[in-house]
């Protein structure tokens, strides 16, 4: 597919880019989206609804299982081109990336992410004794917190939840200096995250959705590419290493 030229001169010249991205980026890691239907056992819960905790709260057992669900094909999943793309992108224009995402496929395929939601693979005490452990290994391990016996929770942002301030600051920094804001694989549903996208604007930045389906930011897009992240992503950092390229001197000629 063939990225637009002036997105591409857009992004080839850019002072700082702020790439955002959210579950669809890892759709095609095999992650399920946020909200795609979930399978099996967990067909009759809505993810907004275990994501709370209040779940936790009412029944730790059986939210303590949907994260080991969920940490099981976090576990099988590997980066995929569109994770790629944005770490290639990262070492061709000033960008930070900001994810809504908890399953690190940013961070296994290079890039340096803020990661807005937390970590599905890290365990921390729930009475906040400050126990912490990576759950990337194997889940058959206590429950409880080895330091205080309180209960152990996933280090994710629950709904209801503050985003950890040290992520919306850094974000915001990032949000106030760009010129370029890229909303991937993003509902544009879930706050403050969604918000990003019109502070950016608000600052006269580019905007570019891309997604397979609309979304409350789409109206608001400059550049609007619908395909899937992992075939559009490539495409577009690819045209704007080679407008950087044909940018350098030929070698042997006067600079
Ligand atoms: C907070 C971690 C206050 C857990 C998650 C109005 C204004 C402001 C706030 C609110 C409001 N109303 C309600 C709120 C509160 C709430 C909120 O925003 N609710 C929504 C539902 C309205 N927000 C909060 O509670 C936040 N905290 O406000 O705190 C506060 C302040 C101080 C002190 C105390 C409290 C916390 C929100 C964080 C919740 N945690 N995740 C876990 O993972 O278990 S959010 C969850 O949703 C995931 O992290 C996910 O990333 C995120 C957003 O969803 P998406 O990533 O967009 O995924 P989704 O499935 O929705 O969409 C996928 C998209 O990809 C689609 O558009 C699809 O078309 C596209 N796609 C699919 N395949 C592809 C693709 N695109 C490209 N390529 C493909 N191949
Ligand atoms: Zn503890």
């Amino acid at each position: 597919m063939n990225a637009d030229p002036r997105l591409v001169e857009r992004l080839a010249s850019c002072a700082h880019a702020v790439a955002m991205t959210g579950a669809g980026i890892s759709a095609e890691s095999g992650v399920p989206t946020f909200r795609d239907a979930q399978t099996g056992l967990w067909a009759r819960y809505s993810a907004e609804e275990l994501a709370t905790p209040e779940a936790f709260q009412r029944d730790p057992a059986l939210v303590r299982e949907w994260y080991a669900w969920r940490r099981e094909l976090v576990r099988r999943a590997v980066p995929n081109e569109g994770h790629r793309a944005l770490a290639r992108l990262a070492a061709l224009v000033p960008l930070t990336l900001v994810t809504q995402n908890v399953d690190g496929l940013h961070s296994r395929a290079g890039s340096d992410a803020i990661e807005f939601h937390g970590r599905l693979m890290q365990d921390l005490c729930a009475a906040g004794c400050g126990y912490e452990r990576d759950a990337s290994a194997d889940e058959a391990r206590s429950p409880s917190c080895p330091e205080c016996g309180a209960r152990l929770r996933p280090g994710v942002v629950w709904f209801g939840e503050a985003i950890p301030v040290d992520a919306v600051a850094a974000a915001d920094a990032a949000v106030r200096r760009c010129d370029v804001f890229l909303s991937i694989g993003t509902s544009s549903l879930v706050y403050p995250a969604a918000g990003l996208a019109a502070a950016a604007r608000a600052n006269g930045a580019t905007i570019v959705e891309v997604n397979v389906a609309d979304t409350p930011l789409t109206s608001q897009a400059d550049h609007v590419l619908r395909a899937p992240a992992a075939q559009s992503l490539p495409a577009l950092v690819e045209a704007v290493a080679a407008a950087l390229a044909a940018r350098k001197p030929a070698r042997g000629t006067d600079p």
